[in-house]
Order: C-alpha cells, then structure tokens, then sequence
C-alpha cells in the first residue's frame, strides 16, 4: 500500500472455507497486515475466533498480525496473544477499570499497544495513556458486527484525536476499524488516519476479488493522501 496509510484486512470478514487462499491472495495484493476481531460474546454481543485460529494462522504468513480484543478482562488474554507471535493488540478503553494497566502489559511484552474507543467515548480519555500507548484505534461502527453503517460523529472524532495526540506532543498512529468504504476512506485519511482495517466495505466486496478490491482501495488511498501532509 502507499508508504503513509496501512491497510490491514479483517479476518473475520474473509471466506472462513478457504482462510489460506484468502491469506495469499491478500499477500499477493499487498496487503500491509492481518486484523483479527477477538469477541467473548460480553463485551461486545457476538463470539468470533480464539487463540487456535490466530496460532494456526501464524504458522503459514509473514504479515503483521494485529489483534483487537473485544472482551472483558483483556489482561487475561494478552500474554497467551503475544506468545502467539503478534505485532499489535488494541485494548478497549471501555473494557476494564485498567485500562493503563493492560497497555503496559502489552507494551512490557515489546508488543505495539493501541487503546481502542467505542465511537461514543470522547477523546480526552486518551490524555494520560498517550505516554504508554503506541496508537489509538477509532472505531467507526460500535465494536461486534462486520457489515455495518458507519457512526458519523464518530468519523469526525478522528479528527479530534488527531489534534488532541499533537497537542501533547505524541507521535501515536491512528487506526480506524468499521465501515471502510471506498468513498469513507479518503476522508477518514483526511481526518488522520493512518492504518485502515478493511472488512466487507472496501477488502472483502461482494462481486469483486480480493486483488480488486485491494487495488481499489490502493487507488483512493493514493489520491487522498496526495492532499494530505504527512
Ligand atoms: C467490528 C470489528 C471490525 C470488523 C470490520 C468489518 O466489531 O472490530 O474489525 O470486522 O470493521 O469491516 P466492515 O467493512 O464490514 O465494517
Ligand atoms: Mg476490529
């Protein structure tokens, strides 16, 4: 993908019959990582995959693995994850009292820790993580279902924490998960995002292949990011 926007494919939005022919088609693509959406059916109210799939998957790719947990008590998953071998855990705000507690433990483990929040959380609860989080993940639909419309207000938050990660002086990326279409994408660039999770609105199309999709989203990427400083 283009040098400044990543794009990471949601997992749980590819065909799960033939997970390997989707993992080297997006390889062949260009693909910039893999998303994996960790539920427990109580945080969010949905039940997706768990440490076998992530682990069985690990064996046969190089990309990046990036792990988004949706569960209650994340502290007890994340050190199973990062034996596992992954890049990137993103920990909800909204999904423990310690919150600050478990990015630590992410980052203690050399692992990049990204605070993710809900699209009615406010950004200034970002303020005293930023010291310790590597990147914020905006999400653009409530967290649990694929195939949804994205949340407004919450697309223009990422314009928000843009500005508020600059005046503290931060150097945190900005992730955004839900609804990344075509036509969403170049504004949710244009309002700082810089690593895009792709699921059924811009990767995984119906009546398009992965490589077309990809090259898609790779085409409005490259002209939104021609009017951005970077
Ligand atoms: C939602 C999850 C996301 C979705 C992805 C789906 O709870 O965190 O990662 O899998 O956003 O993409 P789309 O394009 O169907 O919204
Ligand atoms: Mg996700």
């Amino acid at each position: 993908m283009s040098e400044s926007v990543k794009v990471f494919a949601s997992v749980m939005c590819a065909n799960w019959c033939n997970l390997e022919g989707d993992i080297r088609e997006l390889e062949s693509a260009g693909i910039d990582g893999l998303h994996f959406d960790i539920m427990d059916g109580h945080f969010v109210p949905n039940l997706t995959m768990g440490f076998d799939i992530v682990r069985s998957l690990r064996q046969i790719t190089q990309l990046p693995f990036d792990v988004h947990l949706m569960v209650e008590e994340p502290e007890r998953y994340i050190d199973r994850f990062v034996q596992i071998g992954i890049q990137f855990i993103s920990v909800h705000f909204e999904s423990t009292p310690h919150v600050h507690r478990a990015i630590r433990q992410v980052k203690d483990a050399g692992v990049s820790a990204i605070v993710a929040l809900n699209p009615a959380t406010p950004p200034c609860v970002i303020d005293y993580l930023l010291e310790d989080a590597d990147g914020v993940l905006v999400m653009t639909v409530n967290p649990g279902f694929s195939g949804q419309v994205a949340v407004s207000a919450a697309v223009r938050k990422i314009a928000d924490v843009k500005e508020r990660i600059e005046q503290l002086g931060s150097n945190a990326f900005i992730q955004v998960d839900g609804n990344v279409s075509f036509e969403l994408a170049p504004i949710m660039i244009r309002n700082g995002a810089r690593i895009l999770v792709g699921g059924s609105s811009s990767v995984f199309v119906k009546g398009m292949s992965i490589s077309e999709s990809v090259r898609e989203l790779r085409h409005v990427i490259m002209s939104a990011v021609r009017g951005v400083r970077v």
